[in-house]
C-alpha cells in the first residue's frame, strides 16, 4: 500500500470522509466515528452514540472552513469585531449547523439508511444554557449574523459548567434542577490547553520606578487563576466564514499554588485549587434581587482579563505594534458585565506594556464601545468598594485615576456644579461607596447605544442623562434583531418552504424581501396555505404540551402565548387577570359565546425572586381551576410550559397566533421574542414599549393590538401619586378577579398563598398592572373580534411576517458595523 503524499499541506488535502457532503460520505463518516472514536458498532449503538457520531461528522465538515477563516484573518490587515458577553445562549447546535451547511436533507437520508431518525437525535441534544434570556440570546443571534455577513468576529465569554438551571414544576411551583449540559460531553467545542492566560486576584500593589526611571506599579496578587480557551465554531449560513466563540474555563495554577505559596500545606493548596476551579462553575441569574456576590465580580474580571490578554497576544502574533490595537479590534461590551474591560485594558497597557497614561487611554477609548440593555435601577450594576478593593486592588486604583482625570474635565466644563460631578462620578459616594459600572463603561467607550429607539431616547433622558449632555455625539441607537435562520428556516420549515415559493429563495439573508408577501396577503389560495402551515405547527406544539404536561389542547383554539423570563415588569400577572376575567364571565353566563383560547406561558423565575415564583404558582393555580371547570367547557385552556429554553422556544414561536408583549411602558429595553413571534406570523398585543413601538410602526397600527399607558403617562401617573386600589374600586370585574385570587379560589381555599401578590398590587403596584387592566381587557375584545374573521386574521398574520424585515439581526449587525465598529466583510476561500 502506498501512502498518498500531500504536497501542499492545505485543507484541500483532508480526507473526503471528513469533508464530503453527499449522503454516502455522511453515512461513512458516521460509521467511521462510531467505530474509531467510540468503539461501537451499529447494533449496540445507543442514541447517545449516534448523536455523537453525527455531531462529530458535522463538526468535521465545519473545520475546513474554520481553519481557512482563521488563516484568512491572520494573514490580512483587517479589523475584527470582538463581542464580550457574560452570556451566550447559543441553543442546540446540530440542527443549526446542518442548516447552515445545507446538508439537513442528506444527513436525514444518511441517518435513515442507518436506521436512525434525525429528529430523535436533534431532540436528544442538550443545549448549552449559558445565558439567562434575551441578552444572551441576542449575543448568539449576533454571532450568527456576523458569520453569515462574512464579517471577521470573535465572541468572548465564560464556559460555565452549570448554565441556567432546568425548571420543573412541582405542585404548581417552580423547582430548580441543576443543568447537565456537559453530562455527555460537548462535541462542538475544541478545548485548547495551549491557549491559556493567567488572571490575578487579591493581594496588594507596590509603586516604584522602572529601569527607565518612570513611575510604575506592581500588583502582587494573592493568587492567580488560569483561563483555558474552549472554542466553538460559528458557521455562517451557506458561506465559508466560520468564526470563533471562545469561552474561558478557569483552572488552578498548580505550580503557583502547590510549590511557591503553600509549602507544607498540601491540603490548603488543594483548597486553593478548588476555589480557582469554581470561578467558571455557575452562571448567575441576572434578575435576582441579591447582588454583590464576590464570585460574580471575579467572573467578570476573569472574562475581560482573559479576552483582552488574548487580543494582545493575537496582535503580537501578527507583528503589529500596540498602537494599532484600535485598528485591529473593536471590543463591544454587552451590558456592564464586561465593563471592567476599561480598567483592565488600561492596566495591561500601562503596567504590562509600559505605555503612558495618555497613550493607553487613547487606545482604550478608541477600542471599546458599550451597549446598555436596561433602565431598571436594580439591574444597573454597582460594586461595593471593600469587596472591589480586596479582589481587584490594582484595577480599582486605575478606576480612581480615570475618575480623577474625568472629574477634572467635568469641573472645567461645569464650574461649581458639584451635584453634577457627584452624578457623573464613577464612584457613588452616598452611603456605602460603590463603583458604578455603567459610568465606567460610558467613560471608557467611544460609543454607547441602547437597543431600541424608545430605550435609546429614555437612556439619554434618565440613566445616562448627564453623559448624553457631556458627549451627545457618543450616543446611538441600534434596535435589536433576531436571526431568521434559526427562528424560521430551522424552527419553522413549513413556513420556510412556503416563503421560498412565494418570495423566492434568498429571503433568509435578505429579510426585506418578505415585503413581497404583501401582495399575497388577501389571496384566498395563499391564505389557505398560510393557515395550513400554522395549523401544522399548532398540532406539533399541542403534542409537546401533551408530552410535557399531560394536558390536551385544541389546535383550533387561538394560541395566545407569553414566553419570556418571569418578571413583574413583564406583567404575566396582567395576562392572568384577564384570563380570570374571561373565566368569571363564563362561570356566570355559561351560554355566552366564546371562541376557544389556549393561553400558553413559559419562562423561568430567578431562584431568589419570590414574587416571580408566586406568579408561576398563580398561573398553575388558575390553570388547575379553569381547565377543569365544566362551565368553561374546554373553551379556555391555560398551560404553563415548563423549562422555556431555546429548544422549546423553537417549537413555540411557530405555533403562536397572538404574542403577548405587555410590559409596563418604559421598562422593557427592547424585547426580541416580540420579533420572533412577528416573523412567524403572530399578531402582537402590546404596549408602546421597547421594540414594540417599531414593530407597530412597521406593521401598521391596524395590524397591531395596542393598549396601555405610554412611558410618559406611566411616569406622570407615578409622579402624581398612583393609587392602585382606586382602580379596583372603580372596576367590578377587576375587583372580582382580585377577590377570587385573594379568596383562595386558585389555591384550593388557601387564602395566604397569594396574599403577597394581591397586597403588592393593591398597595404599591410598581408596574401599573391595575392602571392598565381595563384597557388591556378591552383590547383583548378587539383580538377576539379579529379572530372571529379568519380571513382578516390571516391577512394580518401574513402582513406581520411581510413587514418583519427590519428585525433581522443582519440589519442590526450592519448598523453596528457602519455606526460603531467600522468593520467590513472579508471573503474566505476554502483551501
Ligand atoms: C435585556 C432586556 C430586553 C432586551 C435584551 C437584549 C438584560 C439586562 N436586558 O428587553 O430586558 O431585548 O436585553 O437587548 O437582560
Amino acid at each position: 500500500m502506498t501512502i498518498k503524499q500531500s504536497t501542499s499541506n492545505t485543507i484541500r488535502d483532508l480526507d473526503p470522509i471528513r469533508t464530503g457532503l453527499s449522503v454516502e460520505a455522511l453515512r461513512r463518516a458516521v460509521l467511521d466515528n462510531l467505530a474509531c472514536m467510540q468503539a461501537r458498532y451499529p447494533n449496540i449503538a445507543t442514541t447517545y452514540n449516534w448523536y455523537m457520531a453525527l455531531a462529530f461528522s458535522v463538526r468535521d465538515r465545519m473545520l475546513a472552513r474554520w481553519v481557512s477563516t482563521v488563516e484568512t484573518y491572520a494573514a490580512r490587515d483587517i479589523k475584527v469585531a470582538c463581542y464580550l458577553s457574560a452570556e451566550f445562549l447559543i441553543g442546540p447546535q446540530l440542527g443549526n449547523n446542518l442548516v447552515n451547511l445545507d446538508i439537513e436533507a442528506s444527513a436525514r437520508e444518511a441517518m435513515r439508511s442507518l436506521g436512525q431518525d434525525l429528529d430523535a437525535l436533534l431532540e436528544f441534544e442538550e443545549e448549552p444554557g449559558l445565558g439567562n434570556g434575551g441578552l444572551g440570546r441576542l449575543a448568539a443571534c449576533y454571532l450568527d449574523s456576523l458569520a453569515t455577513l462574512e464579517l471577521p468576529a470573535v465572541g468572548y465569554g465564560i464556559r460555565y459548567e452549570f448554565g441556567i438551571f432546568d425548571q420543573v414544576i412541582r405542585d404548581g411551583w417552580q423547582v430548580e434542577v441543576t443543568d447537565k449540559w456537559l453530562q455527555h460531553g460537548n462535541p462542538w467545542e475544541i478545548v485548547r490547553p495551549e491557549v491559556s492566560v493567567y488572571v490575578s486576584f487579591g493581594g496588594h500593589t507596590e509603586a516604584g520606578t522602572d529601569a527607565q526611571g518612570r513611575y510604575c506599579v506592581r500588583w502582587i496578587p494573592a493568587y492567580r487563576v488560569k483561563g483555558v480557551a474552549c472554542d466553538t465554531p460559528v458557521l455562517g449560513y451557506r458561506v465559508n466564514t466560520c468564526n470563533t466563540l471562545r469561552l474561558w474555563k478557569s483552572e488552578a495554577v498548580e505550580s503557583f499554588d502547590l510549590e511557591d505559596f503553600n509549602v507544607g500545606d498540601y491540603y490548603g493548596a488543594v483548597e486553593q485549587k478548588v476555589t480557582s476551579e469554581t470561578l467558571s462553575k455557575v452562571l448567575y441569574p441576572n434578575d435576582e434581587p441579591e447582588v454583590g456576590k464576590r464570585l460574580r465580580l471575579a467572573q467578570q474580571y476573569f472574562l475581560v482579563s482573559c479576552s483582552l490578554q488574548d487580543l494582545l497576544q493575537l496582535l503580537n502574533i501578527k507583528g503589529a505594534p500596540i498602537s494599532r490595537f484600535p485598528d485591529g479590534f473593536v471590543v463591544q461590551l454587552n451590558d456592564t458585565h464586561p465593563s471592567l474591560a476599561v480598567a483592565e485594558l488600561m492596566r495591561l497597557l500601562l503596567d504590562e506594556r509600559g505605555l503612558s497614561w495618555e497613550e493607553s487611554w487613547d487606545i482604550t477609548q478608541r477600542s471599546l464601545a458599550y451597549t446598555n440593555h436596561t433602565l431598571l435601577p436594580e439591574a444597573l450594576e454597582t460594586w461595593g468598594l471593600p469587596l472591589f478593593r480586596s479582589l481587584l486592588p490594582r484595577p480599582l486604583e486605575i478606576i480612581y485615576e480615570i475618575n480623577r482625570r474625568f472629574l477634572d474635565q467635568v469641573r472645567q466644563r461645569y464650574p461649581g456644579d458639584e451635584a453634577r460631578v457627584a452624578r457623573l462620578s464613577l464612584i457613588e459616594e452616598t452611603g456605602e461607596k460603590r463603583v458604578r459600572m455603567a459610568n465606567l463603561a460610558t467613560v471608557g467607550s467611544h460609543a454607547v447605544n441602547g437597543v431600541a429607539a424608545l430605550h435609546s431616547t429614555l437612556l439619554k433622558q434618565t440613566v445616562l442623562r448627564d453623559f448624553a449632555e457631556l458627549w451627545p455625539e457618543r450616543f446611538q441607537n441600534v434596535t435589536n434583531g433576531v436571526t431568521p435562520r434559526r427562528f424560521v428556516v430551522l424552527s419553522n420549515p413549513g413556513l420556510a418552504h412556503l416563503l421560498d415559493e412565494a418570495v423566492g429563495v434568498g429571503w433568509a439573508t435578505d429579510l426585506s424581501r418578505l415585503r413581497s408577501l404583501e401582495a399575497l396577503s388577501g389571496d384566498p389560495e395563499f391564505q389557505k396555505r398560510w393557515r395550513r402551515v400554522k395549523r401544522h405547527n399548532k398540532e406539533a406544539l399541542a403534542l409537546r404540551v401533551r408530552e410535557r404536561t399531560g394536558m390536551r389542547v385544541d389546535p383550533d383554539a387561538l394560541f395566545d402565548i407569553q414566553v419570556k423570563r418571569i418578571h413583574e415588569y413583564k406583567r404575566q400577572h396582567l395576562n392572568v387577570l384577564h384570563i380570570i376575567t374571561l373565566y368569571d364571565r363564563l362561570r356566570h353566563d355559561p351560554l355566552r359565546a366564546a371562541a376557544a383560547r389556549c393561553f400558553v406561558f413559559g419562562g423561568k423565575a430567578a431562584p431568589g425572586y419570590h414574587m416571580a415564583k408566586l406568579i408561576i404558582r398563580l398561573i398553575n393555580g388558575v390553570a388547575e381551576v379553569v381547565n377543569n371547570d365544566p362551565a368553561v367547557g374546554g373553551r379556555l385552556k391555560v398551560v404553563f410550559f415548563p423549562n422555556f429554553n431555546v429548544k422549546n422556544a423553537q417549537a413555540i414561536y411557530p405555533a403562536a397566533d397572538l404574542s403577548e408583549q405587555i410590559s409596563t411602558a418604559g421598562k422593557e429595553a427592547s424585547g426580541t421574542g416580540n420579533m420572533k413571534f412577528m416573523l412567524n406570523g403572530a399578531l402582537t398585543i402590546g404596549t408602546l414599549d421597547g421594540a414594540n413601538v417599531e414593530i407597530r410602526e412597521e406593521v401598521g397600527a391596524d395590524n397591531f393590538f395596542l393598549f396601555g399607558l405610554t412611558a410618559e403617562a406611566v411616569e406622570r401617573v407615578q409622579r402624581e401619586g398612583y393609587q392602585p386600589a382606586a382602580y379596583a374600586d372603580a372596576n367590578p370585574e377587576l375587583r372580582r378577579a382580585l377577590d377570587l385570587v385573594a379568596g383562595g379560589h386558585f389555591s384550593r381555599g388557601d387564602r395566604e398563598m397569594f396574599r403577597p401578590l394581591v397586597e403588592s398590587l393593591l398597595r404599591r403596584d410598581p408596574f401599573l398592572v391595575l392602571a392598565d387592566y381595563a384597557d388591556y381587557v378591552a383590547c383583548q375584545e378587539r383580538v377576539r373580534a379579529a379572530w372571529g374573521d379568519q380571513e382578516r386574521w390571516t391577512r394580518m398574520s401574513i402582513l406581520n411576517a411581510a413587514r418583519a424585515g427590519k428585525f433581522s439581526s443582519d440589519r442590526a449587525i450592519r448598523e453596528y458595523c457602519e455606526k460603531i465598529w467600522k468593520v467590513s466583510p472579508v471573503r474566505v476561500a476554502i483551501g
